[in-house]
C-alpha cells in the first residue's frame, strides 16, 4: 500500500508525457497540413535514435579530409534535401537556394544560430555568438566601422605585405604560402583592430606577439572541436584550452585598456580632431573607435575577439585556396599577369583594385569552388517551413520543427551541375563574365547577418595577390602534386597546404 502513490505518481508522468507528446504531434500535423508539407527524404541510417552510425561515418571522412566530398555524394545520391538523425537529433540538409534564402533572409526570425555553447568560452557574448536583441545591439555597434575609408588604408597593409614578400623566394625554392597567408592575416587584423601589430611575420622579435598567435590558433581548433563535439561537448574537458582563452582574453584586454585610456585623455570628439588635423592624418583604430561608444572593457574584449574569430582565418583561406587554383593553371596567372601589367609597376589604391575585373573573377571563382565557409548551420527557434524539398519529387514544403537544426554545404550548393553546367567543378575565372547567381552563391552570406568585413577581406586580398604578381612575378608552378582537400576548421583551406615555386620567365 505505502508504493501506490509512488506508482501512482509514475502513471501519471508517463500519460503526461504521452499526452503532450501527442498534443505536439497533432500541433505538427496541423501546421504541416497547413502549408502543404511533406516529408523530406530520410536517409538510410540503420538506426535513427541516436544515429551513431552516422555520426561515426562523418567523423571518420573529417578525420580522413573527405567531409565535403562526402556531401556532394549524399546530395548526388540522396537529392538536394534531406533528413537524418545524428547524436539524438534529427536534422535537415538542403541545397537549395530557395531554402538558403528563407532560412538567411526571409524567415531570419524563426532561427538563431546555436554556437554560443561551443564558441562562449573564447568569443564570449560578441556578434559571432549572439542572438536576437544581442546580436542587433552588436551589429549596430560595429557596422559603423566598416565604412569606406576605414578598410582601405593600404599603407598600412602595406607594411605587413612587404614582411611577406622577404619571406617568398624568388629563385623557385619551394614555399608553402599558407602559414604565410595566416601570419599575415593575423598581423594585419591586429593592427586594424588594436592599432598595433603582433608582427608575426617578422617572427624572433616578436615574442608576446607570436604567443598570442600560437595561443589563438590553438584555442580556434579546440573551439571546432567543441562544436562538432554537439551536445556531447559538456563532457569535454581541456585544462591547456582554458588557460589559452584566459591568456587570449588578457592580452585584448590590455589593448582594450589602452583605448579607453586614449578615449579619456579627450574631453570630446572634436578634440581629437582637432589635435589630429594639428598633426598627420590619424591612423585608424578599430577598437578607439568602439571605444567612442561604450566604456565596458567585457563587451570591448568580446567583440574585438568575435572580429578577428570572423575575419582573420577567412582571409588567409581565400588566398590560400586562390594560390592553389592559379599554382595549377598557368593560363589564369598569365591572363592575371596581364591585368596587373596594366599599372606598370604602381601600388594599386582602392578604386583601382575595385575596378580589376579579371581578378575579382578569380576571387569569386575561387569562394564558388572552394567557399571558405563551406558549410553552415542554424536552428528553429519556433516552428517554420522551408519551401522546398518535401514529397517524392522534393517540391513540397518541408516543416521545420522547433529546436531543429537546419545544415547546408554551400561546397555542395556550388558544384550543382543543374546550376553551374556541366563543368561546375572545374576552375573557370571567366565564367563569372556572364553569371549572376543570387542565392545559388552566397560566399559571404546573406540577409541581415551578411558578413561585415566582405569589402574589407577582398581589399586585403586582392591588394595582396597584386603585389605579389608585381614583386614576384614568374611562372607560378605548383610544388605538390595532390588535388585540393579540405583542411577544415571555422573557415576551410587546403589540407596539404600550398607548396609552389616562383620561377623566372
Ligand atoms: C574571405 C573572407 C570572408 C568570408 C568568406 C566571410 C564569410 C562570412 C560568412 C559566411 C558569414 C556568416 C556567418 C554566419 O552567419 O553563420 C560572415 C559573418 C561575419 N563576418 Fe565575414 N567573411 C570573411 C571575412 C571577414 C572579415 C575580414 C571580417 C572583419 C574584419 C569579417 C567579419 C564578419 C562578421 C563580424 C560577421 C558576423 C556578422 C553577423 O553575425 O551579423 N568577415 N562572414
Ligand atoms: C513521440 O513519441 C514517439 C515514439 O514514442 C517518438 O518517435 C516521437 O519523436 C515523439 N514525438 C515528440 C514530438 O516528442
Ligand atoms: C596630439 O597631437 C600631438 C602632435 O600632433 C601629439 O604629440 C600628441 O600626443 C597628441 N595627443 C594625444 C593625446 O594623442
Ligand atoms: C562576384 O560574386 C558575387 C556573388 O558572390 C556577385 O554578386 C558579383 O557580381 C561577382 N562579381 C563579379 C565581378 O563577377
Ligand atoms: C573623445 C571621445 O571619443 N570620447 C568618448 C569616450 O567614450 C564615451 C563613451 O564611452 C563617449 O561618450 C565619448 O564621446
Amino acid at each position: 500500500m505505502a508504493r501506490s502513490p509512488i506508482l501512482l505518481f509514475a502513471i501519471a508522468g508517463v500519460v503526461l508525457l504521452l499526452v503532450r507528446n501527442l498534443s505536439t504531434r497533432i500541433y505538427y500535423a496541423r501546421l504541416a497540413r497547413r502549408h502543404g508539407c511533406k516529408p523530406a527524404k530520410p536517409l538510410p541510417q540503420g538506426e535513427r535514435i541516436l544515429g551513431f552510425s552516422l555520426f561515426k561515418e562523418q567523423m571518420k571522412a573529417a578525420k580522413e579530409a573527405r567531409l565535403l566530398p562526402l556531401m556532394v555524394q549524399r546530395h548526388r545520391d540522396h537529392g538536394n534535401t534531406f533528413k537524418g538523425a545524428i547524436m539524438g537529433r534529427e536534422f535537415i540538409t538542403t541545397i537549395e537556394p530557395e531554402n538558403i534564402k528563407a532560412i538567411l533572409s526571409t524567415n531570419f526570425k524563426d532561427y538563431k544560430l546555436g554556437r554560443e555553447d561551443a564558441l562562449g568560452p573564447l568569443l564570449g557574448k560578441g556578434i559571432f555568438t549572439s542572438d536576437g536583441a544581442r546580436w542587433e545591439h552588436s551589429r549596430a555597434l560595429l557596422r559603423p566601422s566598416f565604412t569606406r575609408d576605414q578598410i582601405s588604408d593600404l599603407d598600412l597593409l602595406e607594411t605587413h605585405v612587404l614582411h611577406l614578400l622577404a619571406l617568398i623566394p624568388t629563385d623557385g625554392t619551394t614555399v608553402d604560402l599558407q602559414p604565410l597567408f595566416f601570419r599575415l592575416t593575423m598581423d594585419s587584423a591586429t593592427q586594424f583592430l588594436f592599432g598595433e601589430s603582433v608582427c608575426s611575420l617578422l617572427d624572433t622579435e616578436h615574442k608576446a606577439g607570436n604567443a598570442f598567435a600560437t595561443q589563438f590558433n590553438f584555442a580556434q581548433s579546440e573551439v571546432v572541436k567543441r562544436y562538432r563535439l554537439g551536445p556531447m561537448r559538456r563532457f569535454y574537458r581541456n585544462k591547456q584550452f582554458d588557460e589559452a582563452c584566459d591568456f587570449i582574453r588578457a592580452f585584448v584586454g590590455g589593448f582594450v585598456d589602452k583605448a579607453l585610456a586614449y578615449n579619456a585623455t579627450f574631453k570630446s570628439i572634436q578634440d581629437v580632431e582637432q589635435n589630429s588635423s594639428r598633426g598627420e592624418k590619424e591612423r585608424y583604430v578599430f577598437l578607439q573607435e568602439l571605444a567612442k561608444q561604450t566604456n565596458d572593457k567585457e563587451t570591448l574584449t568580446d567583440e574585438i575577439l568575435s572580429i578577428l574569430m570572423a575575419g582573420r582565418d577567412t582571409t588567409a583561406c581565400l588566398l590560400s585556396n586562390t594560390f592553389h587554383a592559379l599554382a595549377r593553371h598557368p593560363e589564369v596567372w598569365r591572363k592575371l599577369k596581364a591585368e596587373v601589367a596594366l599599372l606598370e609597376g604602381r601600388r594599386p589604391g582602392y578604386e583601382e583594385l575595385r575596378q580589376m575585373k579579371y581578378l575579382k573573377y578569380i576571387m569569386n571563382e575561387s569562394l564558388r569552388l572552394y567557399p571558405v565557409v563551406a558549410g553552415n548551420s542554424r536552428v528553429a527557434v519556433r516552428p517554420t517551413v522551408l519551401p522546398v524539398g518535401g514529397g517524392p519529387d522534393g517540391r513540397s514544403p518541408i516543416l521545420v520543427h522547433q529546436n531543429q537544426p537546419v545544415s547546408f554545404f554551400s561546397y555542395a550548393l556550388h558544384r550543382r551541375t543543374d546550376l553551374f553546367g556541366p563543368d561546375a567543378e572545374e576552375f573557370k575565372p571567366e565564367r563569372w563574365e556572364t553569371l549572376r547567381p543570387g542565392w545559388t552563391c552566397t560566399p559571404f552570406s546573406g540577409g541581415p547577418r551578411v558578413c561585415l568585413g566582405q569589402q574589407f577581406a577582398l581589399t586585403e586580398a586582392g591588394y595582396t595577390i597584386v603585389r605579389i604578381v608585381q614583386m614576384v612575378g614568374g611562372r607560378l608552378e605548383s610544388r605538390d602534386e595532390h588535388a585540393w582537400a579540405e583542411k577544415m576548421g571555422l573557415a576551410t583551406c587546403s589540407f596539404y597546404g600550398v607548396k609552389v615555386g616562383f620561377v623566372e620567365e
